[in-house]
């Protein structure tokens, strides 16, 4: 399996990840301003198919009407040359002052007012570069203080503001979901929609539930402790995956962004196969875009910022190859077999069975053994995850 990273891989990285000058809370800049031009002729040589960006990646927020069609009329120049395309875009309502209560839920109302209109003007940006996912990533909704937000008007004001949004691109008819990326802390001392289950929950609360989903990101969830690939796989499961932040944590702490793999290394190898084979008979599980949102490390120059780039799609390559190897090994389908997995795919029930029949059926209660599991029975688990393990090492 090829490890050169091709445009049919689907790897796309945000503007303001390969763009980060190295900024941060205790120290300045280390490295200076990355051109959007130069981004994506760069990512395009590394074999990416797709950049991401906020609205103020492109364009400063003070912006004349000009400045901005200038800087839109460069990337366009970029991508026709290249072939890179935007799969998605997002709005900042976050850097600027005025966002400092937050934009959709801001207590300020004339702030409430004023971020709807910027993401407006960033969907019609959206539409016009052919982006078919909007993030909303909304990392100041929130507060520090329990006494100074109401949560259920907050969340009322989110819902009024997506409901809004889902007027506009569906009258304008453009062809754009929505993707909600939830994080549980940083920059707010507490976000609002922290987890991808409260997202999931919210989306159902909309006018038009099927416009929107989620955009999850390896280390928001697992800043709070969490399984991303269960997250994932939830996602999936209720048709919600819309787009994906790839990255590494390690452990519950600040955000890191790391390289994708350089955190919790076993749960992104679940997350390949998932993504890569968890579809109907091994196929994928997801087709969207495989996007990158990680930091360049502060220590690193430019030369470092290209290597962290391409990493994350090795990494991914990589992962993909052993988890095909691993779905192959015949003693791993045994150990499959054997610790009944698919099991869990055979309905509990017999078809058209209910509750009378289960409780006429005497092999499921009256007559049913439980003793041998006292001391036997175990299910491999144990076996199967060494396997796994071993094909992650390449050592099988
Ligand atoms: C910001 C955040 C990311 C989000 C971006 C989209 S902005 O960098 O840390 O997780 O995906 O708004
Ligand atoms: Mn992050
Ligand atoms: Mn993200």
């Amino acid at each position: 399996m090829a490890l050169e990273p091709t445009r049919e891989d689907k790897f796309s990285f945000g503007l303001w990840t390969i763009g980060w000058n190295a900024q941060d809370q205790f120290g300045s800049a280390t490295r200076p301003h990355l051109d959007a031009v130069e981004a994506v002729n760069k990512l395009s040589d590394l074999g990416a198919y797709g950049m991401t960006f906020h609205d103020n990646d492109l364009f400063p927020f003070e912006s004349t009407a000009a400045q901005r069609r200038t800087e839109i009329d460069r990337l366009k120049g970029a991508l026709d040359s290249t072939g890179l395309v935007i799969p998605m875009v997002t709005t900042n309502l976050f850097s600027h002052p005025v966002f400092k209560d937050g934009g959709f839920t801001s207590n300020d109302r004339s702030v409430r007012r004023f971020a709807i209109r910027k993401v407006i003007e960033n969907l019609d940006l959206a539409a016009e570069l052919g982006a078919e996912t909007f993030v909303m990533w909304g990392g100041r909704e929130g507060s520090e203080y329990d006494s100074a937000k109401d949560i259920r008007g907050a969340l009322e004001r989110y819902r009024e503001a997506v409901n809004l949004l889902g007027d506009y691109v569906t009258d304008k008819g453009y062809n754009i979901r929505f993707a909600i990326e939830p994080k549980p802390n940083e920059p707010r001392g507490d976000i609002l929609l922290p987890t991808l289950g409260h997202a999931l929950a919210f989306i159902e609360t909309l006018e038009r539930p099927e416009l929107v989903g989620i955009n999850p990101e390896t280390g928001h969830e697992q800043m709070a402790g969490l399984n991303f690939t269960h997250g994932i796989a939830q996602a999936l499961y209720q048709g919600k995956l819309f787009h994906i932040d790839l990255n590494g944590q390690r452990g519950v702490k600040f955000d890191q962004d790391l390289v994708f793999g350089h955190g919790d290394l076993q749960n992104a190898f679940s997350l390949v196969d998932l993504l890569e084979n968890g579809g109907p008979n091994g196929t994928p599980a997801y087709t969207g875009p495989r996007h990158f949102d990680y930091k360049p490390s502060r220590t690193e120059d430019i030369n470092g910022v290209w290597d962290s780039a391409a990493a994350n799609m090795r990494m991914y390559l990589l992962l993909k190859e052993r988890a095909a190897a691993f779905r192959a090994d015949p003693e791993v389908q045994a150990a499959l077999a054997f610790s009944k997995v698919d099991e869990i795919n055979q309905p509990t029930l017999n078809p058209g069975e209910g509750y009378d029949a289960l409780i006429a059926d005497t092999s499921a209660y009256e007559d049913f053994d439980a003793a041998p599991y006292f001391g036997g029975k175990g299910f491999g688990f144990v076996k199967l995850q060494q396997l796994f393990l071993e094909h992650l090492l390449g050592a099988r």
